[in-house]
């Protein structure tokens, strides 16, 4: 069996020790990271994320695959990172208050870091407040926020509207990400961008800044 369908499937599994292992085994054999991210990691959590919503599998099944998904980012991390590239622009990073899913909001900012931008992660559950002060503090030209619950995208708009109020608008850009919104969102709530995955964020951002 192809060793990207082998990582895949070990996600599923919530094999964190063979992920890594075949992670290794697929770096080694000099398959492109971004195909063993995209055919392997990520095809794997498509298909957890699918068993989820359709009841064939549970939380303590999605949090051992998502230790296994992390088992292999540590190792494709780095080789997203190398290569050192001029810093571009500051984006502070984080999921919103009230959701705890950062698998995405890592993985973003990986790629974030890798194509030359430099990254605050706030980590998760990061209120509005901190968001914007880190930002200020910082000096930062973009937000980037992520929700994956319908129940805390509204975090995001309580961003959008507090750098209004405080006419920031043309100082801080807000990006917002994951499952739970779109472009449609994005318009709705007034945030300059909705950007549907890590390669996305950084066309949009290259063509901004
Ligand atoms: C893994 C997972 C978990 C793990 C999270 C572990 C972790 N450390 O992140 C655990 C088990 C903890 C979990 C818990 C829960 N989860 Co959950 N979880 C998932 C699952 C299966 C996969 C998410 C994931 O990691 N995907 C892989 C990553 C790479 O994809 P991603 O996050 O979408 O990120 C990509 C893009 O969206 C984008 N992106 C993401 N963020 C950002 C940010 C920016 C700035 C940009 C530019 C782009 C960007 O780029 C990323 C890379 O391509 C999803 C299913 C799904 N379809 O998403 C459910 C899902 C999100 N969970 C769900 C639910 C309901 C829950 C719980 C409420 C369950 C419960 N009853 O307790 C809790 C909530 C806990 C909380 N308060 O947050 C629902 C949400 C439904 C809804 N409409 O709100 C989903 C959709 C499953 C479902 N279909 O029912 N979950």
């Amino acid at each position: 069996m192809n060793i990207l369908q082998q990582i895949s499937d070990q996600i599923d599994l919530g094999d964190d020790e063979k992920v890594y292992e075949l992670t290794t085994t697929a770096i080694e054999q000099k398959i492109p990271v971004k195909q063993i991210l995209d055919e392997g990691l990520l095809q794997g959590m498509n298909i957890v994320g699918r068993k989820f919503k359709e009841h064939e599998i549970f939380l303590p099944e999605v949090l051992m695959a998502a230790k296994a998904m992390n088992a292999g980012m540590e190792l494709v991390k780095p080789l997203l990172l190398s290569g050192n590239v001029p810093m571009k622009a500051r984006v502070v990073i984080g999921t919103v208050r009230g959701d705890l899913h950062d698998i995405g909001k890592n993985l973003v900012g990986v790629m974030l870091k890798g194509a030359g931008f430099e990254i605050i992660d706030l980590g998760n559950d990061v209120t509005p407040e901190r968001f914007i002060e880190t930002a200020k503090a910082e000096g930062a030209q973009f937000i980037g926020m992520s929700a994956l619950l319908t129940t805390t995208m509204p975090v995001m708009k309580e961003v959008v509207d507090r750098i209004r109020s405080e006419n920031l608008e043309d100082k801080i850009r807000t990006l917002i990400g994951g499952a739970a919104v779109s472009k449609g969102y994005a318009e709705e709530i007034g945030a300059t961008a909705y950007c549907y995955d890590g390669s996305n964020a950084i066309d949009y951002l290259n063509s901004v800044i």
